[in-house]
């Protein structure tokens, strides 16, 4: 039996399978509202056998937003446009998620295939960006962020619980907050980005606050039966892993003591100096010390789309949803290749029926 084609329950929810798609930014909005690509894009993975489409980094303010073409969900409209998706996700059999996040100092930046950089300081698209100290990233995002005053702070919590609030009532009934890759959540954490001397700042403790914080406000507004989980970076690849898979692992507690129902593993990407090992699956290993470190449910992702690795993480207990991203992009139906690979004896029935029936009775090759 496959340990990647199982079902996964938390909370009410229950997954078809193991295969989730992780957000993936589009930049493909005007004034963060979804447009014809998403209705495109979103069905069109959705369609392909997932159990968990996660919709990309949604905003949870303007200046919240990666690049002027970002999502978000920070007025009605928005919410009210996204509520198709979520529905359009359901009814293709998978489960309807969305990450809302923050990008602080990384925000008001070009798309990727327009410079991946900062918006010129006179570029009128671009806007003042806001972090836990008036300390820039560097390399391509050069931009010196304001310092978040405590009023900033409570401000910006407010504003992912009322994006928390939209995306439940767009019909979401899978949440991740981003707190990973550099951005607002991250830096709290990030000895690189925070260099605070308030209670925000300096300890452990000080910089899990804002994270702690965060979910604790959220959790209230999201509703108990619905998975409340997390992105965020465990491991910088800074020659400091040690101690950070530490911290990040005694954040991992916290956050569930607080209500994380899952977190899904990632990097920190919060200083250019890193030297990523990339490679395939490169990160599972970590994801899975996480998990029993932190006894939670964890997915993760980095170039896990060959199935063998996708199938061995879930069977040897490292990971408990594969994030298959990219290999979506380049092919929707990556769950029905990987399902006839790991030797499900009905492949075709990781599709819906109206598929499902024609692919077995008339069998394609
Ligand atoms: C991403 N990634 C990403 N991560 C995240 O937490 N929120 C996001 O909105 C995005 N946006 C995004 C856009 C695009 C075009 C890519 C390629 C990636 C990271 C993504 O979720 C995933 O972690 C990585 O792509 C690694 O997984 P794969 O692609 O190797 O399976
Ligand atoms: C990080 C990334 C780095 C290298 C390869 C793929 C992805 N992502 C982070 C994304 C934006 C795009 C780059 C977000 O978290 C929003």
């Amino acid at each position: 039996m496959s340990a990647l084609f199982q079902p996964f329950k938390l909370k009410d929810v229950t997954l078809r399978n193991r295969i989730a798609i992780p957000p993936m930014c589009q930049y493909m909005a005007t004034d963060g509202v979804v447009n014809d690509w998403h209705r495109v894009h979103y069905p069109a993975l959705a369609r392909g056998g997932a159990g968990l489409v996660v919709v990309e980094a949604t905003a949870v303010s303007p200046e919240g937003r990666i690049t002027p073409a970002c999502l978000g969900l920070w007025n009605d409209a928005q919410a009210d446009a996204l509520a198709p998706i979520a529905a359009s996700i359901k009814a293709a059999g998978a489960v309807p998620g969305i990450q809302i996040g923050h990008a602080g100092r990384k925000a008001s930046a070009n798309r990727p295939w327009e410079g991946d950089d900062h918006l010129a300081a006179d570029d009128a698209r671009g806007w003042e960006t806001l972090s836990p100290s008036a300390i820039a990233f560097g390399a391509n995002l050069p931009r010196v962020p304001r310092e978040m005053t405590l009023e900033d702070i409570a401000r910006v919590r407010a504003d992912f619980v009322a994006a928390a609030r939209r995306a439940r009532d767009a019909g979401f009934e899978w949440l991740e907050l981003h707190f990973a890759h550099g951005y607002l959540g991250q830096s709290f954490f990030s000895v690189y980005a925070n260099r605070r001397e308030d209670a925000y700042g300096g300890s452990l403790e000080n910089r899990s606050r804002f994270l702690l914080e965060t979910l604790a406000a959220v959790r209230e507004v999201w509703p108990e039966n619905l998975p409340l989980t997390a992105r965020f970076g465990v491991i910088e690849y800074d020659g400091r892993d040690e101690e950070t898979l530490a911290e990040s692992i005694e954040l991992t507690r916290k956050l569930k003591r607080e209500g994380l129902d899952l977190l899904s593993v990632s990097v920190g990407f919060s200083t250019p100096e890193a030297n990523i090992p990339w490679a395939p699956a490169f990160l599972v290993p970590i994801a899975g010390q996480v998990r029993r470190g932190a006894a939670l449910p964890v997915a993760s992702a980095w170039g896990i789309d060959k199935p063998s690795i996708a199938e061995a993480s879930v069977r040897d207990g490292r990971l408990d949803l594969v994030m298959v991203g990219r290999a979506h992009l380049a092919n929707p139906h990556w769950p029905l290749q990987a399902a006839r690979a790991v030797g499900v004896e009905r492949p075709t029935w990781v599709l819906p029926a109206p598929y499902a029936h024609w692919l077995e009775r008339y069998r394609v090759e």
